[in-house]
């Protein structure tokens, strides 16, 4: 079978209070988006997933709609929104919204109007009246802590899986249905091409009852990937967004690839793709603030079985909730270089959709924090809360929040050696990471052996190649560095082979190189550190 539009594309994602501040207020913005799109263009990327930019109070950056139908005004305007949709078209590229429907904002008018119990918007949300008991429930959040909140005005409880200003809407109300689905008209029209469905596998509670005993995540027996879930996803696609040529990618926590399957195989007509985080989760102990040592082995052995399990992907190594992948899985002190390009060929050359992360382009590290003064994001600011009540010591405390905060994607774009990295003139919402004097967009793109020009390279030999495109993925070797598998199509085929290691590698293959981050023209047989090569092996 042939591909779909959305299954030759790839996506760009872009954090755009951290992409390109255009007015200098140190926040990026829509106009700084559209100050950049031959940028963009150039590249590569066909299609571009804009985190939340929506009208929001911004305590999860934006994850916190308070409009969904306006945008955030520290952004820019409506009519900026449709100029860059515009802009993007000219230059043939499509955008994607961010679409947060478990949980509004609290100052959402729908939060603020169900406030009062006998209204008609009650129970858009969870509602519970105090008994004079205490907390009505024992599930613990995301973002650590309880998941209900009394709310000062009415004393009234209402549940949040986040933080306790997202609460969560109720989708055993119709009108719930109703009005997301009109938001969902709404966008399409004006020319979006598709949505990223925020942790969609949670929609859905069946029940409010107390949870089971479990160490992380208690009560998620009762909202995680439920059969709900599914009915409100299939009500979605086929009464909106069948009406156009949209594509869906569902963010799914906890997801077990069986339970994808029932999301996104094709005739099950639910999103698209989904987001699986299992291979995020290699070098951690039960959660991510919880590190170990990153295991190769443990990366490729998931990464197979998903590639196995489920016909189509949505693959990545970033996002702006996962540290620097180069910081991860690479070593930034000696092969800097090597160990960010790699990891690029590795996402480039799997059966799937790729999803570029900002800044992923051009080897963006993970921050060296100092203080908490330096930490912006909601979750590590209220897990060290957590743990200080836990009475963890304070080294310990900042140990884990500095190595694994949301905040190491977060930190601006480095455009150039300019004061601020070239993002805004003047001091940026959140600090810029000191080597943009080293690594940065301007010097990268005059650079032909830059880690820009590789992803450049990647990403074009994609375009041409229906091996990587629509070919068959099949596994061939993998040990604790070395990872080998072909892609095959009919008269295509491929061989990737990559070392994720300071150490050479042998193995039994050789060749003419059709690509290698090491601009090798054959190769012989021993992989350099962090090499990457593709080779073919189509006969001749
Ligand atoms: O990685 C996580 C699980 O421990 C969390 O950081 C993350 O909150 C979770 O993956 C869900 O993420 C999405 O929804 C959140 C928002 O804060 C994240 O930015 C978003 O990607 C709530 O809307
Ligand atoms: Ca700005």
């Amino acid at each position: 079978m042939t591909n779909l539009w959305w299954q030759d594309a790839v996506v760009y994602q872009i954090y755009p209070k951290s992409f390109k501040d255009s007015n200098n207020d140190g926040i990026g913005d829509i106009k700084g988006i559209i100050s950049k799109p031959d940028y963009l263009k150039d590249l590569g990327v066909d299609v571009l997933w804009l985190c939340p930019v929506y009208r929001s109070p911004e305590v999860d950056n934006g994850y916190d709609i308070s409009d969904y139908l306006d945008i955030n005004p520290k952004f820019g305007t409506m009519e900026d929104m449709d100029r860059l949709i515009r802009q993007a078209d000219q230059r043939g590229m499509k955008i994607i919204m961010d679409l947060v429907i478990n949980h509004t904002s609290d100052r959402h008018p729908w939060f603020l109007e169900s406030k009062d119990k006998t209204g008609p918007y009650r129970n858009y949300y969870y509602w519970r009246e105090d008994d004079g008991k205490g907390t009505p429930s024992n599930w613990t959040g995301f973002f650590g802590g309880k998941t209900r909140s009394k709310d000062p005005d009415t004393g009234d409880w209402y549940l949040h899986l986040f933080s306790k200003e997202q609460p969560d809407l109720n989708w055993h109300h119709p009108a719930v249905m109703e009005e997301i689905k009109s938001v969902m008209k709404f966008w399409p029209d004006k020319g979006i091409a598709g949505f990223r469905y925020d942790v969609i596998n949670v929609i859905w509670k069946d029940s409010l009852e107390n949870g089971r005993f479990k160490l992380i995540l208690k009560g998620s027996e009762h909202y995680l990937s439920r059969p709900g879930s599914h009915e409100i996803l299939k009500a979605l696609r086929k009464d909106v967004l069948s009406r156009s040529d949209c594509f869906t990618v569902g963010e799914t926590v906890f997801i077990t690839p069986e339970e994808a399957r029932k999301y996104t195989l094709p005739e099950k007509k639910e999103p698209d793709m989904i987001f699986y985080f299992e291979h995020m989760e290699t070098d951690q102990i039960l959660v991510k603030w919880f590190k170990r040592k990153f295991r190769p082995e443990r990366l490729f052995k998931t990464l197979i079985k998903w590639q196995k399990e489920l016909p189509w992907n949505a693959n990545y190594l970033e996002n702006h909730d996962r540290p620097r992948s180069v910081s991860r899985f690479g070593n930034v002190e000696k092969y800097w270089r090597e160990s960010a390009k790699m990891p690029g060929m590795l996402l480039m050359t799997l059966r799937g959709t790729p999803f570029l992360y900002q800044g992923q382009e051009l080897g963006m590290t993970g921050f060296v924090f100092h203080s908490m003064e330096d930490i912006k994001d909601v979750e590590s600011i209220q897990i060290e809360a957590l743990a200080k009540k836990l009475l963890i010591p304070e080294k310990l405390r900042k140990k884990i929040i500095f190595s694994t905060s949301r905040d190491h994607a977060r930190t601006p774009f480095q455009w150039s050696d300019q004061k601020h990295a070239g993002f805004s003139e003047s001091t940026p919402w959140i600090k810029v990471n000191r080597n943009y004097v080293r690594i940065n967009q301007e010097n990268q793109s005059k650079d032909p052996d830059s880690v820009f020009a590789f992803y450049k390279r990647l990403i074009a030999f994609r375009k041409k190649s229906t091996a990587l495109k629509e070919g068959s993925f099949t596994p061939l070797y993998y040990d604790k560095k070395t990872f080998i598998y072909e892609r095959n199509h009919e008269q295509e085929s491929l061989l990737v082979l990559l070392n994720f290691s300071d150490k050479p590698s042998k193995v039994k293959y050789a060749g003419e190189c059709l690509l290698s981050n090491y601009n090798r023209k054959t190769f012989d047989g021993m992989l350099h550190p962090w090499e990457g090569i593709l080779l073919s092996t189509t006969p001749r």
